[in-house]
């Protein structure tokens, strides 16, 4: 595969940027080799600055749910940029967008829009804490919820793919405040709340993990998380960053069934423009400036090119919940035709997935927690993550990611995933 403009581009943006990439996980660091630099996107497919075309399985790491260049999404923005790129004032878009959230997401009954998931993030765990008066939260090994110092404690996604779950530059008084047990096990959150009775603000997860790949919530996982944050006046938050309008038009909270009391939001929810969102409970987000003490600002804050966006995208999607179904189809295709393979190939790796996320574990454990996810063999999936570059399909560069489909995946792309992956499943057990 040509990669020349990509290495000059690589060599330049080292002189420039850490790693030269503005986001570690792009770096290849885990799979080895180096990044190519995409020049531009259409439906399924990213084009290097070599003209290499590949079928994408990230998406943007989530946001591109209908593909590129989606020409509604695009007519949006079009429409918007005439009118100015941004105003720092409260405009009708960001009234529009969250009457959209307010209605697409169950538990959601105001809303504050932000720039990105880590922003979400940090501004719910602040309402918690500054509404309950306690200063600890509990998240899950394996969890990513973005880069803010609360989070970057046993944190997944990038963190785990460099190998640093715990990042320097966090200070022992934050670390302490975070308290992390395993994905799926209620009986540690029970011990570690018996350990700090009356101390803790939040319990903060993903619903459904994609940040140590994809991971499911075991039966009367969530439901028991609902019950004791009730009992012991606890709020809970779902981050659905991820699986916001991902997994289900109202995310994991409508699939499941479980509401919490804050629910983050990003990725999907702008289009592909820089956009986050927190929101749930009256009384909580009632709490947030300039209402309530609790501060939190943002200049770019519902941007209306991002609102124009974000807007025609849940509009779509709020309109057309068939396509849910059919990126669960066409996710099931994919899996099944792994799963085909895997078993042509005598190999018994696991395969986790719901709606249109889906992670192939190179390990053959069940993954349901940080710890069985790290029992892949990373330099194998390195192998396996080249192999299928150079047949042309773009995975994430890391095991600890989940992949996903977007509805611009067609049967032929389906096929083509399929026979690379059964290429180069073989190859690198050779
Ligand atoms: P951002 O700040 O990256 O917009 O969102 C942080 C975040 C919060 N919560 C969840 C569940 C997330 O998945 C994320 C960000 N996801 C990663 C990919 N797993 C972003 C990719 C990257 O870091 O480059």
């Amino acid at each position: 595969m040509e990669k020349s403009r990509s290495l000059q581009w690589f060599h330049t943006a080292n002189k420039l940027i850490p790693g030269g990439v503005n986001s570690p996980v792009r770096a290849f660091k885990a799979v080895g080799g180096q990044p190519l630099f995409i020049n531009k996107a259409e439906g399924p497919y990213l084009y290097d600055e070599d003209g290499n075309q590949f079928i994408e399985l990230i998406n943007s790491w989530g946001p591109m749910i209908l593909g590129h260049k989606n020409e509604i999404i695009e007519k949006a923005v079009a429409e918007a940029i005439p009118k100015s790129l941004s105003y720092g004032a409260p405009t009708a878009l960001e009234v529009k967008m969250a009457q959209l959230i307010v209605e697409m997401v169950p538990s959601v009954e105001m809303v504050r829009m932000v720039n990105s998931g880590t922003e979400a993030t940090m501004s719910a765990i602040r309402v918690a804490r500054g509404f309950s008066g306690k200063d600890k939260i509990i998240k899950f090994e394996g969890c990513y919820h973005g880069h803010g110092d609360s989070f970057l404690i046993a944190a997944g996604s990038g963190a785990i793919t460099m190998g640093q779950p715990d990042s320097p530059g966090v200070t022992k008084g934050t670390a302490q405040d975070t308290l992390s047990v395993p994905f799926n096990n209620l009986e540690k959150v029970e011990d570690v709340l018996l350990e700090n009775k009356n101390e803790v603000a939040a319990i903060i997860l993903e619903p459904v993990v994609g940040n140590m790949g994809c991971v499911l919530p075991q039966e009367g996982f969530l439901s028991g998380l609902r019950k004791i944050c009730d009992q012991q006046g606890i709020i809970l938050i779902f981050d659905e960053v991820m699986t916001g309008f991902r997994i289900a038009p109202g995310g994991a909270q409508e699939l499941f069934g479980v509401y919490p009391d804050l629910t983050t939001m990003g990725k999907i929810i702008g289009g592909g423009m820089p956009v986050g969102a927190y929101g749930g409970r009256k009384d909580l987000m009632e709490s947030v400036s300039p209402v309530g003490p609790i501060y939190q600002a943002g200049t770019l804050s519902g941007n209306p090119i991002a609102m124009a966006a974000g807007i025609a995208m849940l509009t779509y999607l709020r309109e057309t919940p068939g396509i849910y179904k059919d990126l669960e189809k066409n996710t099931a295709k994919i899996v099944a035709g792994i799963k085909e393979n895997l078993r042509k190939l005598n190999l018994t790796y696991t395969i986790n997935y719901l709606g249109s996320m889906f992670s192939l574990f190179f390990t053959t454990n069940k993954v349901i927690d940080f710890e069985s996810a790290k029992t892949c063999d990373i330099q194998l999936f390195g192998r396996y993550f080249n192999s299928m570059l150079e047949k042309g399909i773009y995975l994430a560069p890391s095991q600890f990611e989940s992949l996903f489909i977007s509805t611009a995946i067609e049967p032929q792309h389906i096929q083509h995933i399929v026979e690379s992956n059964y290429q180069a499943l073989k190859e690198v057990h050779n």
